[in-house]
């Protein structure tokens, strides 16, 4: 089967999402996300510009070599752009080999692992009692697993949350707005909420919160040590990751369960996060990684581990990417918990997809291939607008991790 065309379909259904479709002399296409919040036209050109030229006439089965091709065979090989790009490709070809086949995805990779995938939701309030009344919504709508984001007093803004019945989206203006922030503050403030809702909802629901990479690795250390009487099922990116290393120092102080990955998008972002024992979820997901043969690789050398995927699942992360992480985690034994942020029904409308929520899990779907299709037309309506996310500094001014 032969790659006839390809292109790139931009559209902001609610927000921005960059969309390829690959089509083949057999009549099928696949699609694939390429996504990257806040640089969504760059992926674009880079796969118009230099991807694309490349696939015309390519064997659409020859996944793996593929892949080779615009990875080790490009000489400036591993950023999220090219990554991105890559995931995009990779996704739209598995799709293609899955509807040839006539099965859902899942069935090429292995078969069902499991009968249901667990998610977890956000959670957020300005103050404890806003965050307690949304925890009560979402426990009734049956998720079991929960991400818990309060305001932090003294300060404007905080990461995840956001003005009440507002859905949370963190590309908020055309420019990247400036957000002050204040370690201590966070520090002070931050046990209350924990304490909160285990005392009003119990020992048996799972607990998150996301750091953002706001601390430094002592700092993080100490946030985990006083979140343990609070049994989280994880706190995600205490710190940069850049320094892989500088986890080892949390790990020297703490039980509290990490996750990390979000913003990388190779294995050697990660391995020794990973072959080190540092963390215990993973969560680079298929758009940033490289597309599901990348993350396949990933997932299996955490499993060496003891070490789960926790795929990044925010919305601006297309119901594409959703659809393809649905399907690996039905299908590989170290899936852990897909994060789960709704997307707007606009976004909904424009992208349809056979995966269904269901009490705080979803049903991957039987329909051919990913499961996933754009309306083309309706997507049309919605062109690209600009939008940032926003930049960190101290109160005097110091750039700090958003
Ligand atoms: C986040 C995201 O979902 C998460 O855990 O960290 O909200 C993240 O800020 C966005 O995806 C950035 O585009
Ligand atoms: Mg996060």
């Amino acid at each position: 089967m032969k790659i006839t065309s390809a292109k790139v379909i931009v559209c902001s259904p609610g927000r921005n999402f960059v969309t390829l479709k690959i089509e083949t002399d057999e009549g099928i296409y696949g699609l694939g996300d390429a996504t990257v919040n806040g640089r969504e036209l760059v992926v674009a050109q880079y796969l118009e510009e230099h991807v694309i030229p490349s696939l015309i006439g390519r064997d659409a089965g020859q996944i793996e070599d593929i892949w080779q091709f615009f990875y080790r065979g490009y000489y400036w090989k591993k950023g999220v752009i090219d990554m991105a790009a890559l995931a995009a490709v990779d996704m739209a070809l598995w799709d293609i080999k899955a509807k040839a086949a006539g099965m859902p995805l899942y069935q090429l990779l292995g078969g069902k692992s499991r009968e249901y995938i667990n998610v977890y939701t956000h959670v957020n309030g300005e103050t404890i009692a806003d965050v307690l009344a949304d925890f009560e919504v979402a426990l009734n709508k049956g998720y079991k697993f929960i991400r818990v984001q309060c305001g932090v007093p003294g300060l404007a803004k905080t990461y995840g949350v956001t003005k009440k019945g507002v859905a949370y989206e963190p590309a908020n203006a055309n420019l990247p707005e400036e957000q002050v922030w204040n370690t201590t503050k966070y520090l002070n403030s931050v046990e209350a909420v924990f304490k909160a809702v285990r005392e009003k909802f119990g020992d048996e629901v799972e607990l998150l919160t996301d750091v953002h990479h706001r601390l430094t690795p002592i700092e993080a250390a100490s946030l985990g040590k006083m979140l343990e009487p609070y049994r989280l099922f994880w706190m995600e990116d205490p710190t940069p990751s850049d320094n892989q290393e500088s986890f080892k120092l949390i790990r020297q102080h703490t039980t509290t369960k990490i996750a990390v990955g979000e913003v990388t998008s190779s294995i050697y972002d990660i391995k020794d996060l990973i072959t080190n024992q540092l963390v215990d979820y993973i969560r680079t997901t298929i758009v940033h990684g490289g597309g599901i043969t990348h993350i396949r690789q990933i997932a299996n050398l955490a499993a060496l581990y003891q070490i789960k995927t926790g795929f990044h699942g925010a919305t601006d992360l297309s119901p594409i990417t959703m659809g393809c992480a649905l399907h690996v985690g039905t299908a590989i034994n170290n899936f852990g918990i897909q994060e789960h942020m709704p997307h707007c029904q606009v976004t909904e409308s424009v992208f349809t997809h056979a995966y269904q929520f269901d009490h705080g899990t979803f049903q991957v779907g039987e329909a051919p291939g990913h499961g996933v299709d754009i309306n083309e037309e309706l997507a049309a309506q919605y062109p690209y607008k600009r939008a940032s996310l926003p930049v960190n500094r101290l109160e005097d001014g110091t750039l700090h991790p958003w």
